[in-house]
Formats: C-alpha cells, structure tokens, sequence
C-alpha cells in the first residue's frame, strides 16, 4: 500500500509577515510533499474559532483565534505518502523550544503562539480542515 494522503497546512500570520512563504514551502517540496493547492487569505476571529473549536475550553483559545486572525494566511493542501505524519515531523513540536533541529518551527517559530505552521493532526481533521478552507 502507498498510503498517498492529503492533508491541510497553514502558514500562519508571523511566518507571512517575515516573507517565509517561499522557504517553508521549498521546504515541504524538498521533503516530497506536492503542494496541491494554495492560497493567501485572511479569517475573520469567528471563523478561526470555528476552525480551532477543539480547543475552545483551553486557556489559550481566544489568543490563538486572535492570533490566527490577525493577519493573511497561506493555506494549502499537501499530497504525499503519510502526509498528515510526515508534515507532523516536518513541522516539528509545537512549541519551538522542544523542536526537533531542522524542523519548520525550530527553524522560524518565535514562540508556542507564533509557531509559525499549523498541520492537520489525523486522517479525520485532515479531511475536515480541507473542507473548511477549500470547499469546492
Ligand atoms: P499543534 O499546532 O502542534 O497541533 P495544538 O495542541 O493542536 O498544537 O495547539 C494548537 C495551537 O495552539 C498551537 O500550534 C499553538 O500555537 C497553540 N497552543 C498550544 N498549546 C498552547 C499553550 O499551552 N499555550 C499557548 N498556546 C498554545
Ligand atoms: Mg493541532
């Protein structure tokens, strides 16, 4: 079995705003991941906390809706084997002080908010997630 999957990535508003679209998406390309679709937008708050609402009762809820709509986003679908795994390890641990050397957030995350990618975490959210922003 090949185990080719698709899943959603995000580049959120601190990794836009320093100009690295280009740099994390060479990065998923480089790892063979194909970048299936992409676009730049921006959320409003409420539809962030749609997209977030696993999280609603965490402590950090609102700031991360907050954050996630302060300014444009680069969305994508990424299509590869293991997908959904491989932009996990891609990406590194969420917080960029526990990430591994060379992951995305290691490389560009400042903080556990501006941790610079957002990655669908199973096969389930990953169909989810692409429904929500790319619903054609
Ligand atoms: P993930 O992005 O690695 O999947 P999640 O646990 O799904 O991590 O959390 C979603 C986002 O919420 C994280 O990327 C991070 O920006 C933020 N976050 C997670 N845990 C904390 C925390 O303890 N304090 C502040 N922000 C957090
Ligand atoms: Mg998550």
């Amino acid at each position: 079995m090949s185990n080719v999957e698709q899943t959603l990535s995000i580049i959120k508003p601190d990794a836009v705003e320093r100009n690295l679209v280009d740099k994390i998406q060479k990065k998923f390309k480089d790892e063979k991941l194909i970048i299936v679709k992409t676009k730049k937008i921006q959320i409003s708050k409420e539809e962030a906390s749609e997209f977030y609402k696993v999280h609603q009762t965490k402590p950090f809820f609102d700031r991360l809706c907050s954050y996630l709509s302060s300014g444009p986003i680069v969305v994508m679908i990424l299509e590869g084997k293991n997908a959904i795994t491989e932009n996990r390890r891609i990406m590194g641990a969420t917080d960029p002080k526990n990430a591994e050397n060379g992951s995305l957030r290691k490389l560009y995350g400042i903080s556990i908010d501006k941790n610079s990618v957002h990655g669908s975490d199973s096969p389930d959210n990953a169909k989810k997630e692409i429904n929500f922003f790319f619903k054609d």
